[in-house]
């Protein structure tokens, strides 16, 4: 057992370190687009305006102008980045339309990018934040980060497809993003992988997370409404846990719904997380709570200095250092998820 937490334990911190590499390596600093205008909605074949010339270095719709919207943002990363240091794409609050009214089509992201949302997330999750209008494609060999957004896939085209359609890799950090279609939020195709750390993800009426490739859910909290399953893992692929809640819908304001935590292969875990229902295989590491009772996981379950708690830079999707002394017995501890719970008043 010790020796495949070892094993698992240095394939997350090498996954996970990529999330957090900018902060201290010596790369120049990367390239900044910063987005200042709203995108427009489609047009009746579902397209939106993006970026005017891709690959000059320069994000704007009308030449000239340095009108730069998200999808330009994307469409001149994916022509100018360097896969070694992805082009940083910075949101900035109060941008016209983002979030809550910035909407577009589907995306192909084939290029290196980390979009950064500057602001706090939005108070209301279910009728705010960035909608995608279509799926996110990221290409074998793309990287796509997403950090500090809110995000609704919206089923408003002819779409028949997961929110992100992953060949490459997806990085979802601090984010909240969740699905309103009938397919899942996060499909992993193999050879693809996705790393969601301090995250909410939720699917409706299908997998949260559908993943046949490798999946790493380090403090994510993880729902779906009606569903086969929140996560499914397929033969050959590789789901790793750590500080994860997969919850039954009915928690917060999510209506109630009968989405089994888990379907397919086992999960592999590295302790400290919780399954609403007994149905995900593999937790049996320390602090796991397979069946959990009441559904709402316990706070201040992860001590101070274990998993990852407290460790410089340990925050929760909304950005809170942790821990926190969630149950107010004078103890700092982590909670399973992607927030601590607030210290009682
Ligand atoms: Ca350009
Ligand atoms: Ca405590
Ligand atoms: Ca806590």
């Amino acid at each position: 057992m010790r020796g495949r937490l070892g094993r698992l334990t240095v394939v997350v911190a090498a996954l996970l370190a990529s999330t957090f590499a900018a902060a201290c390596d010596t790369k120049p600093p990367p390239p900044v687009l910063t987005v200042n205008v709203a995108d427009e909605e489609p047009d009746a074949g579902g397209q939106v305006p993006g970026d005017a010339n891709p690959g000059d270095g320069v994000c704007e719709i009308t030449v000239g102008a340095g009108d730069c919207s998200l999808r330009a943002a994307i469409d001149e990363a994916n022509a100018s980045s360097d896969p070694t240091n992805p082009t940083r794409i910075e949101v900035e609050p109060g941008t016209p339309g983002l979030p809550p009214a910035g909407l577009f089509a589907g995306i192909e992201v084939t290029g290196a990018m980390r979009i950064v949302y500057l602001g706090p997330q939005p108070p209301d999750i279910l009728t705010e934040g960035v909608v995608f209008g279509g799926p996110v494609h990221i290409a074998p060999g793309a990287q796509l980060a997403i950090e500090g957004m809110t995000i609704r896939a919206l089923d408003n085209q002819s779409t028949s497809s997961p929110g992100f359609l992953v060949d490459g890799s997806l990085l979802l950090v601090r984010s909240t993003v969740r699905s309103e279609t009938s397919f899942p939020l996060v499909h992993v195709d193999a050879g693809g992988q996705a790393v969601v750390a301090n995250s909410y993800v939720a699917g409706f009426s299908a997998e949260a997370v559908q993943n046949e490739g490798l999946v790493v859910l380090d403090h994510v909290t993880a729902i779906s409404y009606l569903a086969p399953s929140i996560l499914s893992t397929a033969p050959g692929a590789r789901s790793i846990l750590r500080s994860t809640a997969i919850l039954a819908p009915g928690v917060g304001r999510v209506p109630p719904g009968l989405a089994p935590a888990c379907a397919g292969e086992p999960v592999e875990s590295l302790g400290y997380n919780a399954a609403w229902d007994g149905t995900c295989q593999g937790l049996t590491s320390i602090g796991d709570v397979p069946d959990l009772p009441g559904q709402v996981p316990p706070v201040d379950t992860i001590p101070l200095g274990t998993a990852g708690c407290g460790a410089p830079g340990d925050v929760d999707r909304l950005g809170t250092p942790r821990p926190v002394d969630s149950d107010g017995d004078g103890v700092a501890a982590c909670d399973i998820g992607a927030d601590e719970v607030p210290a009682p008043a």
